[in-house]
């Protein structure tokens, strides 16, 4: 009996807890309720009369030594706990913040710059139907501008598919709101085309929609021209050259003025002096009458660009997959706001 207080005594003295959770474990394994030094109190009872005295003293002598062991390592626990403690209010350091996608950067400036002459941003399904994406748009079954753009149909449901343009959102903004109308539609649009350095199945389109009293081809000239001014800088000349959509009559395709060789021609414009960016026209009067709108009352005009493309020109980016490919070395070469 006496060695097993001896052996328990050298336990003690050799303990070094290693946090507060051991200490407490320790004093429990000790002084608790069903603890050791209890249990030697109740073998004390059967101990012969002649060995009560020194196995008496030894489990006091075991008890104090746990208790001053306690008593040590409790205070430099407390005094560690106080240094360490976590203060969550702490407002979070800024560096390592990471950057904003290129493709959001450009969607915000160019929503920026329409949002300052008054339009206002819609948005839509990226899973629409027939007649949101073509027929609404002047482009009925078998018309052959439905080719134009590869379009993924779901399999068992042809009227149900991924929107080729953000047109569909203009489409129902038109049936929703009366004119005078001034939106903006962002948003990723898919088309089944092979993945190269230029062309991807899924990307990102702006499209503008100007519906009023007397609006113009003029109107959208000017516009187009803001809109270049603000992008590509106060110098920026603007080019139109007539094109076909089966949504716009007239319709156009818009070219600005390169500004890496001032128009006067070089690689990234081909030796041309001007850059295409967006496709355009005044709102065909079908497209108007199929959404709920007097096209004898009201005109229109529309745009579209991909976001892609204004980035490519913008930054020198020469191949669109990078946009997609999220490689942090390419990503963090853009602002964090
Ligand atoms: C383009 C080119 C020309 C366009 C038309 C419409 C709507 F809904 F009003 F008919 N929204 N966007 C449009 C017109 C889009 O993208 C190259």
């Amino acid at each position: 009996m006496l060695e097993e207080v001896k052996e328990l005594l050298l336990e003690v003295e050799k303990f070094v807890p290693k946090s507060a959770i051991e200490l407490e474990g320790f004093r429990l394994s000790f002084l608790g309720k069903k603890g050791k030094t209890n249990e030697l109190f109740a073998a004390f009872k059967e101990v012969p009369s002649d060995q009560k005295k020194d196995f008496g003293a030894a489990i006091n002598n075991l008890k104090q030594l746990v208790q001053s062991k306690i008593k040590e390592h409790k205070d430099s626990f407390e005094v560690e706990a106080e240094n360490s403690e976590i203060d969550l209010t702490r407002p979070v350091a800024l560096d390592n913040l990471g950057s904003r996608h290129p493709i959001s950067l450009i969607r915000n400036e160019i929503v920026e710059i329409f949002t300052r002459i008054g339009f206002t941003i819609s948005e839509g399904p990226e899973i629409e139907d027939d007649w949101h994406n073509f027929s609404a748009l002047n482009t009925p079954k078998e018309h052959p501008a439905r080719d134009m753009q590869d379009t993924f149909f779901i399999q068992t449901n042809p009227d149900i598919l991924l929107r080729s343009h953000t047109s569909t959102v203009q489409v129902r903004y038109m049936n929703d709101n009366k004119p005078p109308i001034r939106t903006l539609s962002p948003g990723r649009v898919y088309r089944n085309e092979a993945i190269s350095a230029r062309a991807h199945c899924i990307f990102h389109q702006v499209e503008g929609l100007y519906i009023d009293e007397d609006v113009s081809f003029a109107d959208l000239k000017q516009c187009l021209l803001y809109f270049a001014k603000e992008m590509f800088g106060e110098k920026t000349k603007i080019r139109l050259r007539p094109s076909y959509f089966p949504f716009t009559e007239p319709s156009a395709e818009v070219d600005v003025s390169c500004n890496i060789c001032n128009s006067k021609g070089c690689n990234v414009c081909k030796n041309t002096g001007y850059l295409e960016i967006l496709g355009c026209g005044m709102v065909d009067p079908n497209v108007l009458e199929n959404c709920g709108i007097d096209s004898k009352k009201y005109s229109g005009f529309a745009f579209g660009m991909g976001i892609e493309r204004i980035a490519m020109l913008k930054y020198g980016v020469k191949d669109l997959r990078l946009f997609f490919e999220n490689d942090v070395r390419f990503l963090k070469q853009f602002s964090a706001l």
